[in-house]
Parts: C-alpha cells; structure tokens; sequence
C-alpha cells in the first residue's frame, strides 16, 4: 500500500516540480494547517467545551462575534506571529491589521483570514470553516501598512480553507491546480485525498439564499427563474437547490461537484456591492475556483482583477461552473447595456 502523502511532502514534490513553493511560504502554509487542526479541535468539543454561542462584542462588520470567531482569530495570530515568515495578518474579526511585534522577525509575506465563515452555523453544528489568503508584501522599503494589503486576487500567492464537517478537509492552491487534504485524527496529519481537483462548466444546483429574491437585480431574477422553470422551461434540464450559509461548505460541495454559488448585490443595502468580503473570501474562494477549472465574477468582470480600496471592502460573488457563471454575468452586462442604451 502506497505511503499517505502528507501536506509536507506535498509542498516539497510540488515545489520540485512547479518551483515557486520557497521554504517561507511551506512553513506558512503549514502553520496554517496546523492553527486549522487546533480550531477543529476546539470546534469539535462543541458543548463540551464551552466554546459555543456570543462572546457578546461585535466585529469591524457589525455582526455579533460567537466565542469561537474570537479563539480562531487568536489561534492564527498566535501560531503566525513568531515565524518570521510574516511581516503582518489582516482577519474579518479585527477592525486593523495586525503587524508583527518586532521581538520577531519579519517576512515576506501577508496573511489574510476569515478565522471561522460561517458562524451562525456553529451553535447548529452544521459546517463551518477557516478561510485564508497568502500576499506578498510588495514594498520593501519601509514598515507594512495597509495600503500592502490592497493588492488584487490575482496577486495570491497562495490561497485554501478548512473546512470543520463530517471531515476536517484542508483544500489548498499555490497556483498549479487544487489539492485536498483530509485530517487523519489517528496521526494528527493532513494527508492528500484529492488533487488536480475539476469543476464540471455544467450543472443543475445552485447555491442562493432564496429568501432574498424580492431584493435581486433583474439578471439574477432573470437566471434563478430559469433555473426554476426546469425542463419545461429555456434550460430544458431540471435545477436542484442548497444552501448552508457557510461559504465554506457551498465552495466544498462546488469543488467536489459543481455548482454554482450566487451572492449578489441585493437592495436591502443599496450602497453596498455585497455581503462577502473582497480580501479574504471572495479572493481565496475565486483563487481556487479558478485554479479547478471554474470562474469568478461580480456579475460584470472578474473578482480577482478587482483592485480593491479598502480592507473590508464588500463585493457580490458568483462563483462556480464555468458555464453557469458566464451565462449570469452575460445576463448582468446585457442589463448594463440595456440600461446604456
Ligand atoms: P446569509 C456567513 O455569515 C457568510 O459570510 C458566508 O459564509 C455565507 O455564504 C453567507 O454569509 C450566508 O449569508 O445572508 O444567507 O445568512
């Protein structure tokens, strides 16, 4: 029987063979790992480990922060900040960045995390996860500010998620295809269970929070009922419908098999372009739909050429099978066009 691979020896053979996995970014990505394996182990205890419900604070959106957004937030700060492969952190759960104290050394390299998506779901036990996002620092020439951080996603050196489930699943992407690795509790390690990972361009389940409907954009009505009318109707096929408002676990079940995820702009907050977040979740997630064969859009062009001003700077997401996803965003550039003429 073949030795596992493990997420190191994975890195190190991909960097023999793709050549841009220096030393600095392994040891980052492992460090994340690991930061991964102990939120799982704090969100597995559950009950049992006082971790669940409001720690009764708000983050830097507004929303109410659970206990556990608040220990994730602090796992990765303190599993990265000593390494010296950082120079500085950006979290959704932290008003600011988060620059490396200087009793350590400082890298080359910007991490960006939503420490724990998902968390309405927690209380529920229903899939939740860590996304996270690798910069450069471009500018070398004095400390890191924010302004380092305000790159586009096709800057990315690296992007990944771990998803807490039935599994605790660690998907990754350093520009050369996706890779899955599953924790193998008995050992503690993260072992590869799929790579080279494929989107489908078609499919027949999308992925919307169907209460919101009243609140759409033409386009997005226009393409939803479509997919409603089903065989009887222009798709002549049959659509199926999820949504487990954990991004994490819709961009899984996308990667896995297809799909196509939907946030879009709705007009309960008409100044805002979405609800997701630009830097560190619809990047990472773009980052490696892409990377499996799918595409990414906000409806009108590509997220990962969206040069951001801001740090928590929203953006509407659709995401997915290819076909799926050009059909929407054809749909969103017509209604511009319309609107033009
Ligand atoms: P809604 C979780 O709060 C999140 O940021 C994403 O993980 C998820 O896709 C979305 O929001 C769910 O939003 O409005 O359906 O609760």
């Amino acid at each position: 029987m073949a030795q596992p691979v493990s997420l190191t020896r994975y890195l190190v053979e991909q960097h023999r063979k793709h050549g841009h996995i220096t030393s600095e970014l392994r040891l980052l990505i492992e460090v994340v790992a690991r930061a991964c394996k102990r939120i799982a182990i704090s969100v597995n205890k559950g009950a049992l480990g006082e971790v669940l419900g409001s720690a009764g604070s708000e983050n830097v959106q507004g929303e109410v922060q659970k206990k556990l957004d608040i220990i994730s937030n602090e796992v990765l700060i303190e599993a990265n900040e000593w390494g010296g492969h950082l120079a500085a952190m950006a979290s959704e759960e932290m008003d600011s960045i988060h620059v490396v104290p200087n009793r350590y050394p400082q890298g080359e390299f910007l991490l960006l995390f939503d420490p724990l998506d998902g968390s309405s779901n927690i209380d529920v036990n229903v899939s939740i996860g860590t996304i996270f996002s690798v910069l450069r620092k471009v500018n070398n020439q004095r400390g890191v500010s924010e302004e380092d951080f305000l790159q586009p996603g096709k800057q990315q050196a690296a992007a990944g998620y771990c998803v807490y489930g039935p599994q605790t699943t660690l998907v990754l992407t350093v520009g050369d295809g996706v890779a899955m690795f599953t924790l193998d509790r008995e050992t503690g390690s993260f072992v590869l269970t799929d790579e080279d990972v494929s989107i489908p361009e078609d499919t027949k389940e999308f992925a919307i929070n169907m209460s919101n409907m009243r609140h759409w954009a033409p386009p997005v009505t226009r393409y939803i009922d479509e997919c409603l009318a089903g065989k009887e109707g222009s798709r002549g096929k049959d659509f199926n419908m999820r949504w487990v408002a954990s991004m994490v676990a819709d961009v899984h079940r996308i990667l896995t098999r297809g799909g196509v995820f939907l946030y879009p702009w709705d007009r309960r907050e008409p100044n805002k372009p979405g609800k997701l977040r630009l830097m560190y979740e619809a990047n990472p997630m773009a980052f490696l739909i892409e990377q499996a064969g799918g595409a990414a859009t906000n409806g009108e062009r590509r997220i990962m050429d969206i040069v951001p001003t801001a740090l928590h700077e929203r953006v509407a997401v659709m995401l997915g099978s290819k076909n799926e996803v050009e059909r929407v965003t054809r749909y969103h550039v017509e209604a511009q066009g319309q609107q033009a003429g």
